[in-house]
């Protein structure tokens, strides 16, 4: 019993020190609480937001954190801090997501792909091609009823949805051959998010892909164990890709959302006015994500040239020739996402597009 209890206490205390020396640059230690154990629901004390991401703290995401820092931690006078962690320091997306459903983590932001392990119906923006431009985007996420009826099913997951920010149009990058056409994509070996529609999606396309947690992306394309990987330029350009990758194509196969989310235990220990003020915060810091990533997306294209990679900009013909090869696999996955909610979503397009 006693060997047990040392062995349980010496791993305890190395996976302390494994996250306390993760990535550096984090603005807080990590928490010290055990798993399962609440922040003190006692309104005279400052209760704490543990905010981690898999970015690192150069991408819009984190400027958008402090944002939502700085407006909750002024408007709550205090009552709430929130500590940021960047760089996968608290976990993948997945970990961080169920962290969240056990109370043992407050916050994080990941792309709508992997929470669609927890909710199925948020595959529907995993549809290659599915949103034209940032501007219907905007629209269909923030003011239509169907964006806020999948928000409104995460609390059956132990979390909140505050609201969406944006992570943008993903492109892809690799080592072995510039992309141009749907053809070019054969063998390639591509890492995707852990998504079923996107596995699927660049199987059609004649790749080989392989999910795999964001943290391992970089060592991964480093020693060969996979050509590339697809996402925003911003976060092309800001976790030095580059470094690792020669070819950059203006793909734009998939607009991907981030949501802003948080534990619903920390949520349900709040005041109504709390509440109000993290959603309030959630929507300003989003408004201020945007704009600056945005920025830094068409800043940094021309940065990936100078860096030396060739970017070849794909042409609408041959993004029309990807879509309709990615389209073949919709049909699997229907039933899974909704029709319903499918449905929904396009006429939200259809209607925001006008
Ligand atoms: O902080 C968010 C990231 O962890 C992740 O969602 C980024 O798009 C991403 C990816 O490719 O994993």
């Amino acid at each position: 019993m006693k060997k047990i209890v040392t062995s349980f206490l010496l791993i305890s205390m190395i996976s302390m020190t494994l996250i306390g020396c993760g990535g550096g640059g984090q603005t807080a230690e990590p928490p010290a609480g055990q798993p399962g154990e609440a922040a003190p629901a006692d309104p005279g004390k400052s209760r704490i937001i543990r905010a981690g991401i898999g970015l690192n703290d150069q991408h819009p995401q984190y400027k958008g954190l402090l944002k939502f820092k700085e407006i909750v931690e002024k408007e709550t006078n205090g009552a709430i801090t929130v500590e940021t962690y960047h760089s996968g320091q608290l976990g993948d997306d997945r970990t961080m997501m169920e962290a969240l459903q056990l109370g043992t983590q407050e916050m994080t932001c990941p792309s709508t792909a992997p929470i669609a392990n927890f909710v199925p119906e948020f595959s529907v923006y995993d549809i290659p091609f599915l949103f034209p431009n940032e501007e219907v985007a905007d629209k269909v996420l923030l003011e239509s009823e169907i964006a806020q009826q999948l928000l409104d099913k995460l609390p059956a997951q132990g979390m909140i949805g505050l609201t969406y920010w944006e992570n943008g149009f993903r492109n892809l990058t690799n080592n072995k051959r510039a992309v141009a056409t749907a053809a070019d994509f054969k063998d390639l070996k591509i890492r995707t998010m852990e998504n079923q529609l996107h596995l699927a999606a660049f199987k059609a396309l004649g790749a080989n892909p392989t999910p795999m947690a964001f943290s391992e992306l970089f060592t991964a394309m480093q020693q060969g164990t996979v050509d590339g990987q697809e996402n925003p330029t911003a976060t092309i350009y800001l976790q030095k890709f580059q470094e690792v990758q020669k070819h950059m194509s203006t793909t734009q196969h998939i607009y991907s959302p981030f949501v802003l989310l948080l534990s619903k235990k920390f949520w349900d220990e709040s005041t109504p006015e709390q509440q109000e003020i993290m959603k309030r915060a959630a929507l300003e810091a989003g408004e201020e994500e945007r704009r600056l990533n945005r920025e830094a997306n068409s800043k940094y294209l021309d940065e990936l040239r100078n860096a030396g990679m060739t970017v070849t900009e794909v042409t609408e013909e041959n993004r029309a020739e990807m879509k309709a090869i990615t389209d073949t696999v919709l049909d699997q996955f229907a039933d899974k996402i909704g029709r319903d909610t499918i449905d929904k979503v396009r006429a939200a397009i259809d209607e925001a597009s006008k």
